[in-house]
C-alpha cells in the first residue's frame, strides 16, 4: 500500500467517527394542524451489547460509547433484540393525526416471529394494525416483512413495543409521541421546552437474556428478579463498585426554563420505579398520553406500561443534579435504583457534588408522592386523584352499565410448565419451588392457532371459553384451566369493569387495555382477602364512590394490591382486543383474556391480502388425534 492510500484509508477510519448519522425524523415539525404520512423502516435483529465492531473501544474510551450502533446497556455484554440496532429503539414523533407507516423487516438470527403493537393508540381505523400475534394478525415470521400503517390518533406519550413475549424484555421498544398544535394544548403555557432528549424511558435489565431468567424461574427454582435498571438505556449494573467508564443519561437544561419530560416504564417484571429529581419540584400534566389539571408533587411512582408527563422549572442553581429512580417490588428484593444527570447549561460541574446515591436515599421520604405503591400509604396522592382535564363524557356517566368482574390472582395449579402430576405435582415438591400462576378469573390464557380478528369466521363459540364454561366441570383456583378466554362486550354501550386483586401474594398488575382508553371512576386498596363479594356489597351499601365527574383517562391502571380499581368506556370500537396485565412474566404465564367487542359483522373487513397462518394439523384434537394413532411421548 502506497502512502496516500494510508492517507487516505485513515481518513475513512477518523471519518467513521460520527455520532449524528441517523436520518432526520421524517415528520418531527412544529404540528399546524395539517397531516403528513410518516415513513419509517424497522429493521429487528438479535444484536450485542458492546458489540466489538461497533463499539471499538468503549467502554474504556467512553467516547466510543456514544459511537452509532454501540449499545452499552449496563455493559453486560449478552444478545439484545433491537431495532435499527438501536436501545430504546428509534422514537417516532408525529402530529395529531399523521398517518405511521412502519415497514418491520424481521432479520432476527434464529428464526423467531415479531409483532410491534403501538401503546396507546386504539387504531380504530385499522384494528388489524394492533400488532398481537393471534389476536389481531399472525406472527411476523423471520425473513419476512409487514407493513404497519395506522392513524396517530391519541395525541401525548406513548410507546411503540414488540407484543411477542419477552422481545420487550430484550430490548424491543421506543418512545411514540403524538403533538397537537401549540393553540390545542391545554398546557403549553405551562413549558418553554418539549425537547427529545427529555424522553424517558425506564426498563429493568438483567445479565441474563429474559428466556433464560424465565427458565431459572420456572424449572431452576430461583425467584426472578432482574439485575439492573437502565434509564434511556444507560445506567451502572453494580452500584458496589462503580465503573465510571460507562455512560449515564444525562438531561441538559438552562436555567430559567421550564420543561416538559415524558416518562415511560417499559419495565419486564414486577418493577414500579419511583422518580424524583434532586432540589426539583414537578407539575404533572398527562397521564398516559391524557391531559390532568395540572398537580405539583415532589415524586411519583410509574408502573408498566403507565406514562407520565411533568414538567421541571430549571430554577435552582446552576449546577448538576441527580435524577434518582428507586426500583420497587421485585426491584425492591435485589435493592435496585438508578441515577441520571440533571445538568444545567453553565454547571460548573460535570456531575453532582453530593454522593452518589444508594438504596435506602434512592427516593425521597418527604414531600408528595404521586401513585404510591399500596395505595393507602397517609399524605400520598393516589392515581385517580388526578383529575382529568376534559371532564367525563356525559354519556359515560349512566346507571345502565354492562358491568363485568375481573379477578386478578396467583393460582397454586399444576401448570405443565413447572409440573408433571404425579411425577413432579405442584404439591409434590417442596413448598419453594411451587409456582403459582397469574391468572384472570382463575384462567390461564391460552393462545389460539391463529388469530382471532382476521380468522374470527373460522372460530365457534366452543373454541373459546370464559368463567362460567371453564369452571363448569372444575374448580379453576385448584385445577389448571388453560383457554381462550374470550368474554363478549355489546357493541356501542358503557362497559364498567371491576378489576380486583385478592391480595394474596406481594405483586403489582398494570392492567392495559387494547383499542380503548377508559375512565378511572373509583379505585381502592381494601387490604388482603378482596373478594368479588366484598366489592359487591360494599356497592350495594353505597360505600363504593365512583367520580363521575372528572375521572381521570388512561390505558393502564395500576390494580392495588387488594383492593380494586373501577373503569369505563364506550364500545365504539369493534374488534377483539386484549386486556393484559403489563408486567411481561405475568402476562407471559397467563395474566391475559380477550374482549370480543361486537360480533363479527361489525368488525372492519379484513384488509385484501391479509397474512394468514394455520395451525398444520386441527390443533384441537391434535394431541387427542396423536395420542390414538399412538404417537406416544416418550
Ligand atoms: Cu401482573
Amino acid at each position: 500500500m502506497i502512502l496516500s492510500e494510508f492517507i487516505i484509508i485513515s481518513t475513512l477510519i477518523v471519518g467513521t467517527y460520527a455520532q449524528n448519522t441517523r436520518p432526520i425524523h421524517p415528520c418531527k415539525r412544529e404540528c399546524d394542524g395539517t397531516s403528513m404520512t410518516c415513513k419509517y423502516h424497522f429493521q429487528v435483529e438479535t444484536y450485542y451489547i458492546l458489540d466489538a465492531m461497533a463499539c471499538y473501544s468503549c467502554p474504556d474510551v467512553v467516547k466510543d460509547c456514544y459511537r452509532r450502533d454501540c449499545i452499552v446497556a449496563g455493559g453486560i455484554k449478552r444478545n439484545i433484540i433491537t431495532v435499527n440496532r438501536q436501545f430504546p429503539g428509534p422514537p417516532i414523533e408525529v402530529c395529531l393525526n399523521d398517518t405511521i407507516e412502519v415497514l418491520l423487516e424481521n432479520i432476527m438470527m434464529n428464526d423467531e416471529s415479531t409483532t410491534i403493537h403501538w401503546h396507546g393508540q386504539t387504531v380504530k381505523e385499522n384494528p388489524y394494525m394492533d400488532g398481537v400475534p393471534f389476536v389481531t394478525q399472525c406472527p411476523v415470521l423471520s425473513n419476512n416483512n409487514f407493513t404497519y400503517r395506522l392513524q396517530a390518533a391519541v395525541a401525548g406519550t406513548h410507546f411503540w413495543h414488540s407484543h411477542e413475549k419477552m422481545q420487550r424484555g430484550d430490548g424491543m421498544f421506543g418512545m411514540l409521541i403524538v403533538n397537537v398544535p401549540k393553540a390545542k394544548d391545554p398546557h403549553a403555557s405551562l413549558y418553554d421546552e418539549d425537547l427529545t432528549q427529555h424522553q424517558v424511558s425506564i426498563t429493568d435489565w438483567t445479565r441474563k437474556t429474559r428466556i433464560e431468567s424465565y427458565g431459572d424461574f420456572v424449572h431452576g427454582g430461583n425467584l426472578p428478579a432482574p439485575d439492573g435498571i437502565l434509564i434511556n438505556g444507560l445506567g451502572y449494573m453494580d452500584f458496589v463498585n462503580v465503573d465510571d467508564r460507562l455512560p449515564i443519561a444525562e438531561f441538559t437544561v438552562e436555567k430559567g426554563k421550564r420543561y416538559r419530560f415524558r416518562f415511560v416504564n417499559a419495565e419486564f417484571f414486577d418493577c414500579p420505579f419511583t422518580v424524583s429529581f434532586d432540589n426539583h419540584k414537578l407539575t404533572v400534566i398527562s397521564s398516559d398520553g391524557h391531559d390532568v389539571q395540572p398537580q405539583a408533587v415532589d415524586y411519583f411512582n410509574i408502573f408498566a406500561g403507565e406514562r407520565y408527563d411533568v414538567i421541571l422549572e430549571a430554577n435552582q442553581t446552576e449546577d448538576a443534579y441527580w435524577m434518582r429512580v428507586k426500583g420497587l417490588e421485585m426491584c425492591d428484593v435485589e435493592g435496585l435504583f438508578q441515577v441520571a444527570i440533571l445538568k444545567y447549561a453553565n454547571s460548573p460541574n460535570d456531575r453532582p457534588t453530593t454522593a452518589i446515591p444508594n438504596y435506602e436515599n434512592a427516593a425521597p421520604n418527604t414531600g408528595l408522592l404521586l401513585n404510591p405503591l399500596l395505595g393507602d400509604e397517609p399524605g400520598t396522592l393516589l392515581v385517580n386523584q388526578l383529575k382529568a382535564y376534559e371532564p367525563m363524557e356525559d354519556e359515560l356517566k349512566t346507571r345502565n352499565v354492562v358491568r363485568r368482574y375481573i379477578k386478578l390472582s396467583f393460582n397454586p395449579v399444576e401448570n405443565p410448565t413447572s409440573y408433571r402430576y404425579p411425577y413432579y405435582g405442584f404439591y409434590n415438591v417442596s413448598e419453594s419451588l411451587r409456582i403459582v400462576t397469574p391468572e384472570m378469573n382463575d384462567i390461564g390464557y391460552k393462545d389460539s392457532r391463529f388469530p382471532l380478528l382476521s380468522e374470527r369466521y373460522s372460530f365457534s363459540k366452543k373454541d373459546f371459553c370464559n368463567n362460567e364454561t371453564a369452571s363448569a366441570n372444575k374448580n379453576c383456583t385448584k385445577e389448571y384451566c388453560h383457554c381462550t378466554h374470550v368474554v363478549e362486550l355489546p357493541i356501542n354501550k358503557v362497559v364498567e369493569l371491576v378489576i380486583y386483586d385478592n391480595g394474596v401474594r406481594q405483586a403489582h398488575h398494570p392492567m392495559h387495555l387494547h383499542g380503548f382508553g377508559f375512565r378511572v371512576v373509583a379505585w381502592k386498596r381494601l387490604g388482603n382477602l378482596t373478594s368479588r363479594a366484598d366489592i359487591e356489597s360494599l356497592d350495594k351499601r353505597g360505600l363504593i364512590t365512583r367520580n363521575l365527574k372528572d375521572p381521570i383517562k388512561k390505558d393502564t391502571i395500576p390494580v392495588p394490591r387488594g383492593g380494586y380499581a373501577i373503569v369505563r368506556f364506550k364500545t365504539d370500537n369493534p374488534g377483539f382486543w386484549i386486556f393484559h396485565c403489563h408486567v411481561d412474566i405475568h402476562a407471559d404465564d397467563g395474566m391475559r383474556m380477550v374482549f370480543k367487542v361486537g360480533s363479527n359483522q361489525d368488525m372492519k373487513p379484513v384488509p385484501q391480502d391479509f397474512p394468514k397462518c394455520r395451525s398444520y394439523e386441527n390443533a384441537k384434537v391434535q394431541s387427542r388425534i396423536a395420542r390414538r394413532k399412538g404417537h406416544e411421548l416418550l
